[in-house]
């Protein structure tokens, strides 16, 4: 069993990384024992250090490595989530300095915006469609803490599962008049297709991986409240972000997004 200071040590160095922009060797180099339940403590650790020293809370969650791409791309098996705080939120239509950034990287995400109390037991698709108010594109910017985004599940979810920042459109649809399956997505980067996807990349059914997020909140008596936002997960693979580049997500029946990012 791992210590408390050790969870301690390791969301401090977490949160440094963060903040001098610079990157940490995985933890479970050190500490083989750090396991999936052990890492979410230290994910709940670290969201407190952030929302007591940056004065912030918390505005939703995120899921990640639920796509086959993603996974295969990050050498896990087994979808992640974490925490969305309101510091982390952009607005679309504003340019995005790489300032803040170790190694960035884009994803294009389905986001679902709640009004009712996710809870009860075995959430189902259907429990997920009847609390969403609306569903709209969204951006999500993550930034592994770890050096050449080299970890496993564990050093992952320790690590907020790489949240860094997010932003969303502004049209907002309800979930019934689009089937988010079939859904296609195109993905740009400076005016060029880098990939094409469905909504089904997502675990079938984006709200298959939130409502698999929502059933392992409910094991720590957590839920998702009314207001919060969830991004589903990236529906390809993730592509990194150089200064000047300019991505974009155009989503069938949707909308779509669309950011610029400077130095
Ligand atoms: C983990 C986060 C992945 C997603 O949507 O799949 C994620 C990572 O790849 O660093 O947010
Ligand atoms: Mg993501």
């Amino acid at each position: 069993m791992i210590q408390t200071d050790v969870m301690d040590q390791i969301a401090e160095e977490l949160y440094l990384a963060e903040k001098k922009v610079d990157e940490v060797d995985k933890f479970t180099d050190q500490f083989p024992e750090l396991d999936v339940a052990f890492a979410y403590t230290i994910q709940d650790r670290l969201i407190e250090m952030k929302c007591n020293r940056e004065n912030t809370n918390i505005s939703g969650r995120k899921l990640g490595l639920t796509s086959q791409s993603k996974q295969e791309m990050m050498g896990v098996h087994e979808p992640s989530y974490g925490v969305l705080l309101d510091n982390m939120q952009l607005v679309e239509g504003e340019p995005i300095s790489t300032k803040p950034f170790i190694h960035a990287k884009v994803e294009p995400e389905i986001a679902f915006v709640f009004d009712k109390e996710v809870s009860g037991d075995h959430i189902s698709v259907t429990d997920i469609l009847d609390a969403t108010a609306y569903i709209t594109p969204a951006m999500e910017i993550i930034d592994s803490r770890y050096r050449n985004f080299d970890f496993t599940l564990p050093d992952v979810i320790a690590d907020n599962s790489s949240s860094s920042r997010y932003l969303f459109s502004e049209t907002f649809y309800r979930v019934d008049d689009v089937d988010l399956r079939l859904m296609g997505m195109v993905f740009k980067k400076n005016g060029e297709i880098v990939a094409t996807s469905a909504g089904a990349a997502v675990m079938g059914h984006p709200a298959r991986a939130v409502a698999w997020m929502a059933n392992k909140l409910k094991e720590k008596n957590q839920s998702i409240q009314p207001g919060e936002i969830v991004l589903s997960g990236a529906l390809s693979n993730a592509i990194a972000i150089a200064p000047g580049d300019h991505f974009s997500f155009h989503f069938d029946g949707i909308g779509s997004l669309e950011a610029a990012f400077t130095e």
